[in-house]
């Protein structure tokens, strides 16, 4: 039987327990159905020479399975999304839209809510930041404004709960420090319909579990 193993770590500060990116791959894996097991790491084996072999920035999650090694928690996602149903349907084309979502994700919400996050979480008291900050959230209000136009009254951003669902989810809780999603009632209520899943509730116990162990 395969075996898959997920990067993650022994323990983050508060602020970021219950985001750190393997939640994603460890959701996406629960939603699948597949079994795998921790590789929990500290900061001190972020540089070493044997962990950079599996992630060449140092970071978390790593993904391995049957001599295959991924890092980059959407490619991590998409690898497994292709064989569920579950995260991926099977037709061409809303494969293709579920694909789209997943970037639209990773490459168009979450750098401006990242942006927002480094601000506020590593650096509030300083000037450049305090200057910054208005424009660096109205970025962000924007977007948000835009994602919950599209999802008007449905469930999903397409028709079923796919990989793109579960990427958004994760990427709109690093806000979960402001109420700009909460500001928003349809997209509060998309976070939470998502994060109700009971793949999602046991990804999150399972990242936290190590947390409350150290
Ligand atoms: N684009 C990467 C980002 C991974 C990432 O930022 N991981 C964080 C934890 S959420 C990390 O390992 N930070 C430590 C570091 O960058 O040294 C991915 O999605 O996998």
């Amino acid at each position: 039987m395969t075996k898959i193993r997920v990067s993650a770590f022994r323990w983050v500060p508060p602020f970021a327990q219950g985001l750190v990116r393997d939640l994603r791959v460890r959701w996406a894996l629960e939603e699948a159905g597949l079994v795998y097991e921790e590789r929990l790491i500290g900061q001190g084996d972020q540089a070493s020479e044997s962990y950079r072999r599996l992630q060449p920035f140092g970071q978390v999650p790593t993904y391995e399975e049957d001599g295959l090694v991924l890092f980059e928690s959407g490619a991590i996602v998409l690898h497994i999304a292709e064989r569920s149903d579950v995260l991926m349907p099977s037709d061409p084309a809303a494969r293709a839209r579920c694909k789209a979502w997943m970037f639209a994700a990773l490459n168009t919400i979450e750098p401006p809510i990242q942006n927002v996050a480094e601000i506020d979480l590593f650096c509030p008291e300083e000037a450049w930041a305090k200057q910054r900050r208005p424009a660096a959230v109205q970025a962000v209000k924007e977007r948000l404004e835009q994602l919950s136009a599209w999802l008007g009254g449905r469930e999903y951003l397409e028709d079923h709960f796919t990989a793109g669902d579960l990427l958004m989810t994760t990427v709109l809780r690093i806000l979960r420090h402001t109420d700009l999603v909460a500001q928003i009632p349809a997209l509060e209520a998309y976070r939470l319909r998502c994060e109700a899943r009971p793949a999602f509730q046991r990804a999150l116990a399972a990242q936290m579990a190590p947390f409350a162990a150290s």
